[in-house]
This record gives structure tokens, sequence and C-alpha cells, in this order.
């Protein structure tokens, strides 16, 4: 399948020149003795373009099926068998079934997207993810006229997954997206990054990642996607439903009841980290058309 549609950063963006610029901007602001103890990655002239390093964004995660500390799904994670493995497609689909992900990654075409990410705990990340547009997945399957919503599940392993033993969540971990958001060509299904495949603390094999909503939404390790024509339940809203809502769509103009979304903390900042603004959307200002009528207030 042709590569259709792409509107984000990728390599390309970060020219040579730009690059020589802000280290010249640096070094005229800092004196040279700072500029070569950094590397690229904490020049926070580059944070916009620059992706976080392999290192950063493998060792602070957020699964918590492997423990709900940054560093528990780097050490616990590696106990999840995620070969073979096959996503059910059911619910509202002409081609309902039990998908090999051989199968599916042998039609689906695999890209680069370098997307920003930002956690509703107020911490982002530049992330270079390989994988496909769910749209081509769910173009596969069929998705029958009645169609309003796509549900999504994460595999549930006690053995393999040391976290599940304790209540923080109902498991299994669940997500869901209006049928219009799933479609939309910026919400992919990761299967690497890098370049390489996807870590298992990062959800191996395969797992949503939709750039302008709260990372709780791009749940990892997916089983089952099923096509619905009622919102379906998620796991955070389940927890706490004045907490987090269905859309969750990044906005700094709507605090969490426990703290401010107006500004982030870029990880990996080191020596020139600072908080930067939080851009609606993400900064992935294209899906603002999902959403013209209605109150983002109200379906935070
Ligand atoms: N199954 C599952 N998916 C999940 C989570 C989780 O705990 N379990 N955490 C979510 C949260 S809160 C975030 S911020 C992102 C983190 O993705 P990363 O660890 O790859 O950066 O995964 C999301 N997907
Ligand atoms: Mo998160």
């Amino acid at each position: 399948m042709a590569k259709r549609w792409t509107n984000d950063l990728t390599h390309d963006d970060i020219t040579p020149e730009r690059v020589f610029l802000n280290r010249r901007q640096l070094i005229a602001g800092l004196g040279a003795g700072s500029i070569l103890a950094a590397t690229p990655g904490q020049s926070r002239a580059q944070d916009a373009l620059e992706p976080n390093s392999y290192e950063d964004i493998t060792n602070y995660c957020n699964y918590y099926e492997f423990g709900t500390g940054k560093t528990d799904p780097a050490a616990n994670a590696h106990t999840l068998t995620t070969s073979p493995w096959s996503v059910k497609i059911d619910g509202m689909v002409d081609n309902p079934g039990d998908y090999a992900l051989s199968e599916i990654m042998e039609k689906m075409t695999i890209e680069e997207r370098i997307y920003r990410f930002r956690c509703v705990e107020a911490w982002s990340m530049v992330v270079p993810w390989n994988g496909f547009e769910l749209a081509d997945l769910l173009q596969m399957a069929g998705v029958k006229p009645e169609a309003k919503y796509v549900a999504f599940e994460t595999v549930l392993r006690p053995d393999e997954m040391p976290g599940v033993r304790y209540p923080v969540l109902d498991w299994p971990y669940v997500e869901g997206l209006r049928l219009d958001e799933a479609k939309h060509p910026l919400t992919i299904m990761a299967t690497g990054l890098y370049g390489k495949p996807l870590p298992n603390q990062n959800g191996a094999p395969l797992r949503l990642v939709v750039p302008w909503k709260y990372g709780f939404k791009s749940i990892k390790s997916i089983i089952r996607i099923t096509l619905t024509d009622t919102q379906p339940p998620t796991s955070w809203n389940k927890a706490n439903a004045r907490e987090y809502g269905f859309y969750s769509n990044v906005n700094p103009e709507v605090d969490h009841p426990r703290w401010s979304q107006a500004t982030e903390r870029p990880l990996g900042g080191g020596l020139f980290s600072r908080r930067k603004p939080t851009l609606m959307f993400n900064g992935y200002d294209e899906v603002a058309g999902l959403y013209e009528a209605m109150d983002l207030r109200k379906n935070f």
C-alpha cells in the first residue's frame, strides 16, 4: 500500500544548518564549556525537533501490569511472551477473526512517525515510532456502517505480569476511541521505535499511539479490537471518572483536578531541562475539526 499521508516531523526536518545555528546560539549564551558537555538530546533549542534517546524512551515508562514505578516496566517486562501474537478483531466488522500479527504485518505499510508524546502526568517526550495507520487495519477488517467506536484490550497474563497482582486498575487494561478518531491518519498502531522492534516495556508487539491525546489512551500489547456502537469503558475513567475522561485530548486550558496541564516537563533535558508550554491537541491542530461542535471542558 502506498504511503498516503504524513504531516509530522521526520528526520529531514532536523537540518544541519538548524542544529549548527542552535549550537552557536547556545555557545554564545552559555560558553563553550557547557556545550562540550551537552549531547544533542540535551539541547533545549532542539526539543521540538529531536527525538528523545532510545534509553530515555525505553527506561522511563508507564505499564502498570509490570509495576507502577517508571523503571519497573524496563526491569520486568522481559517476561512477556510476544511471539506468536494474534489480535482478535470482532464486533461490527465484515471480517471478524483472530489475525496473526505476522499476517497483519504483511499487509500493512510500516512508516516512521516522529510524534510528540504527552503524559497526563505532565511529562513529555518525542518518539520516532514505526508503525502503520489504524485506518488501514480497520479497512482490512471492514467496518460496518453502524459502528461508532473502537474498543481495545491489553493482554492479561498474571504469570508474566507481576503488576496485575495489585488492583491498581481493573485488569485487563482497556481503552477506546470514537471511530473518526481511530480512522484519523495521525492514529497509528506502533510496532517499533528507532527502527527496532518495539521493546516489551513500550507495549510490544503492537500498541496504539494517538499523539493528540494524553499518553494513557495509547494502550499497549493489544490482543483485541472491537467495533461497537456504544462508547466503550476505559481503564482510567473507570478508576477515577472525575479525573480522567473518555476523550483526554491534550488541552493546556483544562487542568487535571490535582495539577495544571498548562506546561510540561520534557524528558531527558538534563542540564537544560525547563518546563515548556503544552500545546492544544499537543500541537496537532489538524484534529480540531473532530471536536468542532463539542465543549472540550465537559468532554475532557
Ligand atoms: N496496557 C497498558 N497500556 C498503557 C499503560 C499501562 O499501564 N498499561 N500506561 C499508559 C500511560 S499512562 C502512558 S503515559 C503510556 C506510556 O507509554 P511509554 O511507556 O511507551 O512511554 O502508555 C499507556 N499505555
Ligand atoms: Mo500517562
